[in-house]
């Protein structure tokens, strides 16, 4: 620790991506290996000493440090060039838990994944192209790619527009986000149990993963109606205490091993759409609720939805076409999901976010 405490401070921007917000930086002005080789998802001792003592982790309140006292505010983008011909830039994110001395690879972040884009161009990896330019992302936590399309009128990023994203005040410029090949990103398999469902603990669950390792669930059998605020559901230790105990069991069958110590996979409860939008869900990430629902947690549910059985499928309300539209209602609004199936399976999922940078400058360990 003491060789990350004090010293010259360390370039960073601080940047909204969607409903998340966190320290993006440039691998090498990282100390330690920003992005380590071979294995690019290894733990770096330095690194994440350094990042733990920037946010403030561990500590309820992160009081000595940058977060937020949230899982949604106290993440970290790594980016750099990429070699390869049909990737921009690489994105790894990075989870400091809030209140255990812990930074984690082992899950994405679709929502930091939205100042990405931004983030590459301010820094010169991404050279802008006429009024909206689009950046290839390779996402290193998972292996898939992204591609962001950023308005750039005049050669400079654009922040302010009129797109809004439930979760976020306001109004900024759309950055709309395609995914390809998201199936199985972490599990090896979009259902990597092999079943549409499975039971754990008498509850009838879709273990999936589309993006985002997820564990989908009726909230009825759960004994919530699916409408409760995130706040209320956090207070109830039975609840809780029954999702960690079917989650520790998902772990293991989603081919994630022991999961105790993990972000993922994150535990959604879905519910019948209360505005008019395909579902509604209430989601764990894993222990405290989401006051909306992660971008790659969404498509992940959104997949489910589109199942021909299990607990999404029985509640949601579907739309005709190859193209769908499907509409996650969550404890602030929704986010819509553009998937296209292709024989049964969702072949591409879009979303749109906003981005906003906060912050260029320098932080401190
Ligand atoms: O699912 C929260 C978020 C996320 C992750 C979480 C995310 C995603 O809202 O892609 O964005 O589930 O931990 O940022």
């Amino acid at each position: 620790m003491s060789d990350v405490v004090g010293g010259a401070g360390v370039r960073a921007m601080w940047m909204r991506g969607g409903t998340s917000k966190g320290a993006y930086f440039i691998a090498d002005d990282l100390p330690g290996a920003g992005i380590p080789a071979p294995e690019v998802t290894a733990a770096d001792a330095t690194r994440d000493a350094f990042l733990l003592r920037i946010m403030g982790s561990p500590d309820p309140r992160q009081i000595d440090g940058m977060g937020g006292a949230d899982p949604l505010t106290s993440k970290v983008a790594v980016v750099r060039r990429s070699a390869r011909p049909d990737v921009d830039v690489e994105y790894l994110f990075l989870q400091v838990f809030v209140d255990r001395a812990t930074v984690s690879s082992g899950q994405n972040c679709g929502n930091i994944l939205a100042g990405v884009g931004p983030f590459a161009i301010e820094r010169g990896l991404v050279v802008p192209q006429a009024d909206v330019t689009e950046v290839r992302i390779h996402m290193l936590n998972t292996g898939q790619i992204a591609v962001a399309r950023v308005d750039t009128p005049g050669g400079q990023v654009r922040y302010d527009g009129s797109a809004r994203i439930d979760g976020v005040p306001g109004h900024a410029a759309p950055i709309a986000i395609a995914f390809e090949d998201t199936a199985g990103s972490t599990c090896g398999a979009l259902l990597p149990t092999g079943n549409m469902v499975d039971e754990i603990d008498g509850v009838a669950c879709t273990l999936i993963d589309n993006g985002m390792p997820c564990v989908v669930m009726r909230a009825d059998a759960l004994g919530i109606t699916g409408d409760e605020a995130p706040d209320a559901l956090e207070a109830e230790d039975s609840l809780r205490a029954r999702l960690e105990a079917i989650r520790l069991k998902a772990g293991p069958m989603m081919r994630l091993g022991d999961v105790s110590d993990s972000s993922v996979p994150k535990m959604t409860m879905v519910s019948g759409a209360k505005s008019g939008g395909a579902l509604s869900t209430r989601t764990f990430i894993p222990h405290r609720c989401h006051k909306a629902i992660g971008v790659l947690g969404a498509v992940s549910v959104a997949t489910a939805a589109l199942l021909p059985q299990g607990p999404a499928a029985e509640v949601a309300q579907l739309p005709e076409g190859a193209e769908k539209s499907l509409s996650v209602e969550h404890p602030t609004g929704e986010m819509t999901v553009i998937a296209t199936v292709e024989d049964g399976e969702v072949t591409r999922a879009a979303i749109l976010r906003t981005a906003r940078k906060l912050m260029d400058g320098v932080v401190f360990a």
